[in-house]
This record gives C-alpha cells, sequence and structure tokens, in this order.
C-alpha cells in the first residue's frame, strides 16, 4: 500500500450555489468501487467525470477538496503505484472516477502497458463518460504524457477540463502566465478543452471547478449516448 498522509482540505465549494447551474451533491460522495481490468467496469448507472494526470500532480488532493473531505481519495507521497480506476458516487446524479496516474519514474514497463489498456479502454469505450478533468501541476504544465492523454481525449471526442493545480507554489504573476500560456498552446492543439488555476491547500478554483463538473454532468445527460 502507498503511504497515505491527511492533506489539509481547505473550503467546501459553497459559491456553486446561486449561480444558475445545478449543484452535484459532491458531499454525498462515497466509495464504490475499484476495478483493474476493463471486464470489471460496473454498468453505467450516472454520467462519469474522470479524473486523470500525472502521478503526484495533485488529481486525489483535489478530488478531496472538491469533496470537501480529507481523505475521500488517498494522497499518496509513494505515487506510481496503484493501477487502479477507483468510482466515488456522488448520490444517483455523477459519479466521480479517480484513474491511475502516470508518468512515475520508477514504473516498470509492464505497468505502463496495463495503465494505457485500462485507461485506454476507459477513455475510448466508457458510454457513461461525461467528461475528463486532466490535472497538470502548473509548475509543469504539459509533459509528453499529458500531451499523449490530450491527444487520446481530442480523438475520442471526450469533453475536457484542465486543472493547474497547486497554483499555490507560484507567485500570482507566475500562475497566471502559466495559464495564460497553456491555453494559448490548447486553443491550438486541443480546440474546446477549458483550463483554470486550482489549489487544494488554499482551496482556489474550488467553486469553478465544481460548476464545470455539473455543467459536464448536466450536459451529457442532454446528450445522445456517444456513436448513438
Ligand atoms: N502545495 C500544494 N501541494 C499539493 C496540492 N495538491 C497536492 N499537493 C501535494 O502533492 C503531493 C501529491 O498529491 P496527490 O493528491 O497524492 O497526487 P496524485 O498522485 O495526483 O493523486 C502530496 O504531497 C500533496 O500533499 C496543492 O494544491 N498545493
Ligand atoms: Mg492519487
Amino acid at each position: 500500500m502507498p503511504k497515505t498522509r491527511d492533506f489539509t482540505v481547505a473550503r467546501r465549494p459553497k459559491a456553486t450555489r446561486g449561480d444558475g447551474a445545478a449543484r452535484l451533491a459532491l458531499e454525498k460522495a462515497a466509495f464504490t468501487l475499484s476495478v483493474h481490468d476493463p471486464g470489471e467496469f460496473p454498468a453505467p448507472a450516472a454520467p462519469e467525470l474522470a479524473f486523470a494526470g500525472r502521478s503526484n500532480a495533485g488529481k486525489s488532493s483535489a478530488i478531496n477538496s472538491l469533496v470537501g473531505r480529507r481523505r475521500l481519495a488517498f494522497v499518496s507521497k509513494t505515487p506510481g503505484r496503484t493501477q487502479l480506476i477507483n468510482f466515488f458516487s456522488l448520490g444517483t446524479d455523477a459519479i466521480l472516477v479517480d484513474l491511475p496516474g502516470y508518468g512515475y519514474a520508477g514504473v516498470p514497463g509492464e505497468v505502463r502497458r496495463h495503465w494505457e489498456f485500462l485507461v485506454g479502454s476507459y477513455i475510448a469505450n466508457r458510454e457513461s463518460l461525461a467528461g475528463v478533468i486532466v490535472v497538470m501541476d502548473a509548475r509543469h504544465p504539459l509533459t509528453p504524457l499529458d500531451r499523449r492523454l490530450l491527444d487520446w481525449l481530442r480523438e475520442a471526442g471526450r469533453p475536457t477540463h484542465v486543472l493547474l493545480t497547486k497554483a499555490d507554489k507560484l507567485s500570482k504573476q507566475a500562475a497566471q502566465a502559466a495559464l495564460t500560456l497553456v491555453r494559448r498552446e490548447m486553443s491550438t492543439l486541443w480546440p474546446g478543452t477549458t483550463i483554470q488555476l486550482f489549489s487544494s491547500l488554499k482551496g482556489d478554483g474550488i467553486s469553478e471547478a465544481a460548476s464545470t463538473l455539473a455543467h459536464l454532468a448536466r450536459r451529457k445527460n442532454k446528450a445522445p449516448a456517444k456513436g448513438e
């Protein structure tokens, strides 16, 4: 088991109320299951919002901040080991999906191939997938593997939202500069992808991310399933 520790979770997402968007019941998040193989995916039950990103980028912390809990998704100090897809229900409205991280240097080729198979199948085939939140460290965005993931998402036509997280590690000015730079590149390479700054430590960007999740889930409910 990777070592875990409590991570300071800042504010709960409250600003989503009254902004006109139906809120997701983020506070109802409950673990449902872990899957190691595409054959084990549960029957689609609600729009799924999946979190993807490099190991150690801050994915589990972002999920914890969004649901206002310290340890729903584990925060790991030894990244790269978990090759499981974890599902968390939000009442009956939506499902949060924590995809395994990638890009950890110590990971053997076999683990990497399994990651590609598991995450690749999920992204390409999952009917109930409403959108993917790509979590990138604001200090090191758009690594080669991030680019590959964004390419897959574009090919599969998956709505994508980027969190540039750990923004608290940069000055306000440097964080804005990173946002502008990545946004500019995305507008050419991955048009339609949205992006924001985020900090699990400070709680910055939680309400914007929560609104985006609600919007993606609602849009999925209205749209016909992929391939129909
Ligand atoms: N300063 C700061 N540290 C963060 C933030 N998000 C995550 N971390 C730290 O980054 C490390 C990896 O976080 P984790 O959520 O486990 O990343 P994951 O592997 O992508 O799930 C942990 O030590 C976290 O405490 C953030 O917004 N700000
Ligand atoms: Mg994690």
